[in-house]
């Protein structure tokens, strides 16, 4: 790629994009991405596909069954292809088969937040308009009356040690299902991301789009034989949900399931597995055990990073504890992954490598002028991974595509002399916390409604842990007196924990431009410390 031009990047892109079509036109049948995935399932069945460190052991045959008995229940309940699924509920081996299961009945899966409160769920529901509601028995009392106000036909509860009434109801049914038929263009999920206006948007991803970047990365990563993933992120997000587990699916590999992120957990596992995938603050906490070291990582082939910006300080301390790289990517919801450094060459700190093949990538400056090497600009993107839309946003979705069909991600970045990316910064207000995206204006909104505020600005600080944390700036009404733990004891309830500032700080005005705008930069300076 040295001395290639960015212009050459796209027409090598656009070669393998036309390649990817021919490979796939020559298959016959489903594109259904559960066939998809099944069809890589390895011959023998009974060998284990997940496990548990709490000693659950899950088959390749139990993974069939139990998906095919969850999508019989569904077409029982009267859901048809197409019908929306609002997921909101503990990671556990069975939520994972309710994913399966709505592939398979060609249902289209809405996953949420756990952090998420009555408030974000009303708006999910309201706009997706679900036939089936599934949430952990600790939230029905407050999901179901929202369901039910907004017309769900069937709600059903799932809790993380098989408990709730969706096994229960599944349980008589029979544990063959015949793989609904889908076309590449039919949708798999919607993905809410918030908005930079404050309201979200589902980002529709199609069995074509996910089936397309999973088996992109199973070559781009080197994925082979005996790998076994070690899973430690949340399944409510593309980067758990997808990324990992389609990458795991799609090799026939074993997957160590992990509810939840642990470091100690995490180090104890390694020893039993090849690739591992997490968020820069995952990387961060794992560096701060002492027993994070090579022994733990001998049996290691790949340690993934995404959905934030990974510091040059951890990748190596990484090199230094670990003896081997990272491998850094990047993508986004409405893309899934975009490029990736690569598996057998160099992996570049502060890089997320070169555009993965049949992804077009082109970095344009403000006239759309397609920029040199080591200059800033947009980046842009089309390729059969780019999703379809937004939800029932058809301007929003026209405004955020170029008459030629790229995607404008809203991300700024530089392809630097060895045809890597650099993400640089972003052309939108967006606040990134331990790899979960925070839109400032989502939670001006909110802050501005509570009582007392005249307005706010939020703003992300620099933080070890989560490389942001969310901050405001709030301003009190005239003759009244503001107190900062009590604004974020009401947010608590109001949003998602994550969403949550860290701090809050009662100034009497704030910096303003000659055209009236909020000086953030001004803002994010005072308060850097
Ligand atoms: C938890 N808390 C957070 C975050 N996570 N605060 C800020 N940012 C966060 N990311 C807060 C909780 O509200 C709670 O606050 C306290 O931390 C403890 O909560 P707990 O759930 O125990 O947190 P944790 O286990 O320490 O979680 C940290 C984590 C988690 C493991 C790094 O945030 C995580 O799993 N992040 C991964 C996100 C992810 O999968 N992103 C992919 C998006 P309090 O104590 O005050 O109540 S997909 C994507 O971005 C694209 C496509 C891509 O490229 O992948
Ligand atoms: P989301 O829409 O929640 O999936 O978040 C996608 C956004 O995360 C992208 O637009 C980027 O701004 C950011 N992102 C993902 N991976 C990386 C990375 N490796 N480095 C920097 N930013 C990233």
């Amino acid at each position: 790629m040295r001395n290639s031009s960015p212009a050459k990047c796209v027409r090598r892109a656009r070669f393998e994009h036309y390649c990817e079509r021919q490979d796939m036109k020559t298959k016959t049948g489903n594109d259904n991405l559960f066939a998809v995935l099944e069809g890589r399932f390895p011959r023998s069945l009974d060998t284990c596909c997940l496990e548990t460190p709490e000693g659950l052991n899950y088959t390749w045959r139990d993974l069939l069954r139990a998906s095919a008995r969850l999508a019989n229940l569904t077409k029982a309940l009267g859901l048809r292809p197409g019908a929306r699924v609002a997921v909101q509920v503990e990671k556990s081996p069975e939520a994972l088969m309710l994913y399966l299961a709505s592939l398979r009945a060609g249902l289209i899966f809405l996953p949420l937040n756990t952090a998420y409160q009555a408030g974000e769920i009303d708006y999910f529901i309201g706009d997706a308009k679900p036939e089936l509601v599934v949430c952990s028995p600790e939230r029905l009392s407050w999901v179901e009356p929202i369901a039910r106000r907004h017309g769900v036909r069937h709600v059903h509860t799932l809790g993380a040690n098989r408990d709730g009434t969706l096994l229960a109801a599944g349980a008589p049914h029979a544990d063959e299902f015949r793989t609904v038929s889908r076309r590449p263009d039919d949708l798999a999920a919607i993905l809410y991301t918030s908005g930079t206006t404050g309201r979200s948007k589902g980002a529709m991803l199609s069995h074509g789009n996910l089936a397309s970047n999973a088996r992109t990365l199973q070559r781009y990563w080197g994925w082979c034989r005996g790998d076994v993933l070690l899973h430690a992120l949340p399944i409510f997000h593309v980067h758990g949900l997808f990324v990992a587990v389609h990458g795991a699916l799609y090799n026939a590999s074993k997957m160590i399931w992990l509810a939840r992120f642990d470091p100690a957990a995490v180090i104890g596992q390694l020893p039993r597995a090849t690739v591992f995938m997490g968020v820069p603050t995952m990387y961060v906490r794992l560096l701060d055990e002492p027993g994070f070291d090579r022994q733990c990582c001998a049996g290691m082939r790949l340690f993934i990073s995404g959905s934030a910006p990974l510091r040059t300080e951890t990748f190596e301390e990484f090199e230094r504890r670990a003896g081997m790289r990272i491998l850094e990517r990047y993508g986004m919801s409405e893309t899934i992954m975009l490029t990736s450094n690569p598996c057998a060459g160099e992996r570049i700190a502060g890089t997320v490598g070169k555009p993965l093949p049949g992804v077009e990538l082109r970095i344009v400056d403000d006239s759309g002028t397609a920029c040199g090497f080591g200059e800033n600009g947009v980046i842009q993107v089309r390729g059969p991974n780019v999703f379809r839309g937004y939800w029932r946003m058809p301007a929003k979705t026209r405004s955020e595509f170029t008459a030629d069909g790229f995607f404008r991600t809203g991300d700024v970045g530089q392809f630097d002399a060895n045809g890597y990316v650099r993400i640089v910064g972003r052309n939108r207000d967006l606040i990134i916390t331990g790899g979960y995206n925070v839109y400032p204006k989502e939670i001006e909104t909110i802050i501005d409604e509570l009582p007392g505020v005249l307005e706010s600005a939020v703003i992300g600080l620099s933080d070890r842990d989560f490389g942001e944390a969310v901050a405001a700036v709030v301003v009190p009404r005239t003759g009244v007196t503001l107190d900062a733990q009590a604004l974020i004891a009401s947010l608590r309830s109001r949003i998602a924990g994550y969403k949550v500032p860290r701090r809050i700080f009662i100034v009497p005005e704030l910096p303003r431009n000659a055209m009236g705008k909020v000086q953030k930069n001004i803002l994010r300076d005072s308060y850097a410390q």
